[in-house]
């Protein structure tokens, strides 16, 4: 394995050990040998990108029944309108503008575009929520986006003004045609924006369950732009982001189009002080990530000794990590508790546990929930707060194991 941006040398950091695709949840009764791959992480010795050192084939992952809905948050659905109103008020306010946006999902950022007349094209593989982009008004095309999808986009509908991505471009092993791709398709003085969760974050808070195979790599401003340099674009801008546990939003602009922001070197400032990429923080990461496994294990092996009772909330894809990882099964975790219907009525990838509706959480009420989606958890306390009322404890694993 080298470098999937520069072709560097790897150095591994952390081992996860063979894990299922996280969004494949399974049908009760199907005996078929689910598929695993190795999830282990390095950092390349030349560029400093953080990556997964084995890639899972796309359409493994992304495909018709790919689970996973951005609308299923309020707070994620909020933060989706606030950018669209932003795009539209700045970069999308000249005549006729024209917004991509890869991995658009269920639409939750282009309704807004779409509700406001502007021209805007989704490109998303996965079918089943393509489908539902495109039954809110959405346009768009099931596709991978890549280097030949751009060109044809670039043929058909023009220039694009903005490029957008959230929670997508960390999924794509495949930069170089990506970067070629919007090279491609976006304007002279266009702008490439994307969102992904932050490295810094990731190992300040110990999370390791953001590692999993839809996460191919760990974006930090020093790899992100030394990334964009190599394909002749320039990194203007970094905005962190509260959501998901933490986030940087990227601005990519061609070399010299733009004025570089002073946050952008403030950003790299602070990660070499906090040597983000020194194999020393790294391998510390690693340690602090054993104790947490061998923390939660022990919590929830001394509750099921003495017949307390548990439940999950939040069939993440973040949890196949955490589940497969630890070793934790349905003897510990009995069920969990998800308002995705395409989740509902499986059992979680490699680890079995049946997943059900969120009227299971209150029938009755668990003594303990471990909260897997711990990424939304103000928003998901404050709706169930009741079962806090109720006596009930949430146990949490990031930063650290502990109940509230
Ligand atoms: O990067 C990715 C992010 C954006 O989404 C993708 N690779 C896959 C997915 O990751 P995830 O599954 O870890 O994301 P979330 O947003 O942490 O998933 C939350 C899960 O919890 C969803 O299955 C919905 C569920 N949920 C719920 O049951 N009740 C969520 C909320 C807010 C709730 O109140
Ligand atoms: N943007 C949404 C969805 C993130 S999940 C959000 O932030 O909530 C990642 C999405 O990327 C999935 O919907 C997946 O189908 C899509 N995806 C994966 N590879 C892609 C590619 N090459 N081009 C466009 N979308 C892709
Ligand atoms: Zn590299």
């Amino acid at each position: 394995m080298s470098c999937r941006v520069c072709s560097g040398r790897l150095t591994e950091f952390a081992d996860f050990g063979r894990q299922p695709v996280s969004d494949a949840f399974v049908t009760p009764g199907d005996t078929r040998e689910e598929f695993s791959f190795r999830l282990a992480v390095g950092i390349c010795e030349t560029c400093t990108m953080v990556q997964l050192l084995e890639e899972v084939p796309r359409e493994r992952m992304f495909h018709e029944a790919y689970p996973y809905l951005s609308s299923g948050s309020s707070v994620m659905r909020e933060h989706f309108q606030a950018l669209a109103k932003s795009l539209l008020a700045t970069e999308l306010s000249g005549p006729d503008p024209f917004v991509v946006e890869l991995g658009c999902n269920d639409g939750t950022m282009l309704r807004s575009i779409a509700e406001a007349g502007v021209r805007h094209l989704g490109v998303e593989p996965s079918g089943g929520v393509a489908d539902l982009a495109a039954s809110k008004g959405v346009r768009v095309v099931k596709d991978f986006f890549e280097e030949a999808t751009a060109r044809r986009i670039r043929d058909a509908d023009g220039p694009a003004d903005v490029i957008y991505a959230a929670n997508t471009l960390c999924h794509i092993p495949y930069m170089e045609s990506i970067l070629s791709g919007v090279d491609a398709l976006l304007r002279p003085d266009g702008v490439f924006v994307f969102e992904d969760p932050y490295l810094a974050d990731i190992l300040e808070r110990a999370s390791f369950d953001q590692i999993y195979d839809e996460h191919f790599f760990f974006f930090a401003a020093g790899s992100v732009q030394e990334m964009a340099r190599r394909s002749g674009f320039e990194l203007v801008g970094v905005e962190r982001l509260p959501v998901h546990g933490g986030e940087v939003r990227y601005t990519l602009a061609r070399a010299g189009a733009r004025r570089r922001s002073p946050a952008v070197d403030e950003l790299l400032a602070a990660e070499a002080s906090a040597g983000v990429t020194d194999l020393a923080t790294l391998r510390g990461f690693a340690a602090r990530v054993e104790r947490t496994r061998d923390e939660l294990v022990e919590l929830l092996t001394g509750l099921r000794d003495k017949g307390a009772t548990v439940a999950g909330y939040g069939a993440t894809a973040k949890s196949a990590t955490v589940l497969n990882y630890c070793g934790i099964g349905p003897e510990l975790v009995p069920f969990i508790c998800d308002t995705t219907p395409a989740k509902q009525g499986r059992l979680t990838p490699g680890s079995g546990i049946p997943v059900r509706g969120p009227e299971a959480f209150a029938g009755p009420y668990p003594e303990y929930a471990v909260l897997f989606a711990w990424n939304h958890a103000e928003e998901i306390m404050a709706k169930e707060r009741a079962f806090r009322e109720a006596g009930g404890r949430w146990i949490l694993y990031v930063p650290e194991v502990r109940l509230v």
